[in-house]
């Protein structure tokens, strides 16, 4: 979705190419049959512009009988999952989301249950799912690295500290899927620079973990987070305020990680030991 040309992982079988990534230390050859059930793979798949929540859900490979091929939108989300993928590899040996080399699937164009296009990516417990853009965002979620790694995280924290999306513990669940993206996607300390509409998201980002208010002035701003306890929301919206609070512990994370006594490597091995072990 950046107009680039990139080299991905896919598996061929009769003639066609898979987005089916089983080159990863986590591949398990033994348990896996192609191309509908594999095991320890990275998998990109079409929803065709239907919603999860209807009947005519439909889902279907992407496959490409040619080489190279045009597939946009699943080739991001394909690259981004596995840049996620193998940052937790390298950074804390943690073997896909579920830690043991479980499947790491992408679902890609996604539409809202009403049939209107879908301005919003989730994690539904089981996958990554991904809208094209309707208002507040003007491109496919899927182009987004903060946003995969932001909803695959949402899948390590469910594994782990498993932490309630509801109230603080519900902003503390949002603000580490926003911690490890920043860290995956590492350039800055904002998310959804890439595809926010900048016309709704003045800021030209969805969230700033370095200024959480965001270019605003109060909660009636869009974009805007408290960035301290002194601003928390204590209302019912949004689970609790669990995107409006986050910015509290998003801040606090952007205070310790630009700590010149601390800095972002010993910050994220901080704040992952903290989510798997003691949260
Ligand atoms: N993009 C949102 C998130 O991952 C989706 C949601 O809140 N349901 O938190
Ligand atoms: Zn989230």
């Amino acid at each position: 979705l950046f107009g680039i040309s990139r080299q991905i992982n896919t598996y061929e079988s009769g003639g066609n190419f898979f987005y089916i990534d089983a080159a990863r230390g986590m591949f398990n050859p033994v348990r896996s049959t192609f191309p509908d059930d594999p095991t320890g793979v990275i998998w990109t798949i079409d929803a065709f512009d239907t919603a999860p929540q209807n009947d005519d859900f439909e889902i279907g490979h992407v496959a490409s009988s040619t080489n190279p091929f045009q597939r946009p939108i699943a080739t991001s989300a394909h690259w981004n999952a596995g840049i996620a993928y193998r940052y937790y590899e390298q950074t804390f040996d943690r073997t896909s989301i579920d830690g043991q080399g479980g499947n790491i699937v992408s679902m890609i164009n996604i539409v809202d249950e009403d049939g209107s296009a879908l301005d919003n990516a989730f994690w539904n417990g089981a996958a990554m799912f991904y809208g094209n853009g309707n208002r507040e965002f003007s491109q496919p979620l899927a182009r987004s690295l903060d946003v995969a790694a932001h909803e695959m995280t949402h899948g390590v924290i469910e594994e782990t500290a498993n932490l309630e999306y509801l109230n603080e513990s519900g902003a503390l669940n949002e603000s580490f899927a926003d911690v490890f993206a920043v860290l995956i996607d590492n350039a800055n300390y904002t998310l959804g620079e890439s595809v926010v509409n900048p016309s709704i998201f003045r800021s030209g980002v969805l969230r700033d973990l370095g200024n959480p208010n965001n270019g605003g002035n109060s909660l009636a701003d869009i974009g805007y987070q408290p960035d301290h306890v002194n601003e928390q929301y204590r209302g019912s919206e949004d689970n609790g305020g669990v995107h409006i609070n986050s910015g509290i512990p998003n801040h606090a994370f952007y205070l310790f990680a630009t700590n010149s006594n601390v800095g972002r490597q010993k910050a994220e091995q901080v704040y992952y030991r903290a989510l798997t072990e003691y949260l």
